[in-house]
């Protein structure tokens, strides 16, 4: 069995719509952060004594959505190698407590990265990130460690991610504050289509991001913090506008997301220079200079309490640990 470990990522510029759906090919560049305390171990082995694909996440095996998705992705594997043989998966989620923050984007590194090479594969960084983005569109960047950007391309060979900066070392940080961790209703891959098809902010969003990727890649050559998080939060803010302006319109927000959002405004207002992001779900990430993570634990520690509050550093690309 082959197993390889691959890190989550959060996107400071994010991904929010598919131009190919079949392929996972995005609408727009994205950029992100790779973290190093969320990450996902998998081992892969094809054997020709299996009748089926046989998959295992934390100790459980899974069924309908999640597996179909594993299966479709384990069949490209098969298609590309040429092998006719069933796969056994077996896969540890590490998250410092249970708290939803498993994501698809460690996941599909991580199997990318153990299948292909348990299927006779020797892929190059470029070509797992490519075969990666085929299982989740933010796993196309887990491959990379650090600072990284995922050029959204044309067609498969063109959409791929790329480092910008691997070794991340000028001090950002940044922590998760645990809202609520149950599953959430409305996919990111049902919520983005549904803002494709029918927010008419969308041909806004395109444009956003074009201007944000430059000024964000700007604000990393600079090593400021502070522009990184500015450009992120208005990111992230203009990303959840377009689920509020979709047919029907939703929200991945609760009322503790804001309550979250408004006690770091009032941290900024107070001189601490800190900033947020939301991906699809409730959960609020803070990005900060390290140098000021204890004024931060201190104030959110009394609003969330401080077992809520997970800190990550930067973290490394995949690889294959077994
Ligand atoms: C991102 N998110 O850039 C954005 C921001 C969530 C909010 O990528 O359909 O699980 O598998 O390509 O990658 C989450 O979407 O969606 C995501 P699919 P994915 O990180």
């Amino acid at each position: 069995m082959i197993t390889a470990r691959a890190h989550t990522n959060i996107a400071l510029v994010k991904y929010w719509g598919k131009k190919d759906q079949k392929l996972i090919i995005p609408q727009t560049d994205s950029l992100s952060l790779t973290l190093n305390e969320f990450y996902a171990d998998t081992g892969v082995e094809f054997r020709d004594d299996l009748t089926a694909d046989d998959i295992e996440i934390d100790g459980q095996p899974i069924t309908g959505r999640s597996a179909k998705k594993v299966k479709d992705f384990l069949d490209i594997i098969r298609q590309i190698s040429g092998s006719h043989n069933y796969a056994k998966v077996v896969s540890t989620n590490h998250v410092p407590i249970s708290a939803g923050l498993a994501s698809s984007a460690s996941a599909f590194a991580a199997l990318a990265t153990a299948a292909s090479k348990a299927a006779g594969l020797n892929l190059d960084r470029r070509s797992l990130s490519r075969l990666a983005r085929r299982g989740s569109g933010s796993a196309t960047r887990s491959i990379y460690g650090g600072l990284v950007e995922w050029h959204r391309g044309t067609d498969d060979q063109s959409s791929f991610a790329e480092p910008i900066m691997e070794k991340v070392d000028f001090g950002i940080e940044m922590m998760a504050i645990l809202i609520n961790t149950t599953k959430k209703k409305i996919s990111s891959r049902q919520g983005m289509q549904s803002s494709v098809e029918s927010s008419p902010y969308y041909p806004a969003w395109r444009k956003v991001v074009a201007q944000d990727m430059v000024a964000m890649k700007k604000a990393i050559s600079d090593k400021n913090i502070d522009q990184i998080g500015h450009i992120a939060e208005e990111n992230a803010l203009r990303m959840h506008a377009l689920t509020l302006s979709a047919d029907p319109g939703y929200t991945y927000f609760n009322g503790d997301t804001i309550r979250a959002i408004q006690a770091i405004n009032d941290l900024r207002s107070h001189g601490v220079s800190c900033y947020y992001t939301m991906d699809a779900g409730p959960n609020v990430k803070v990005i900060y200079n390290q140098k000021d993570r204890e004024k931060i634990v201190q104030y959110l520690g009394n609003l969330f309490s401080k077992q809520r509050l997970i800190i990550s550093q930067p973290g490394p690309g995949v690889k294959i640990i077994d």
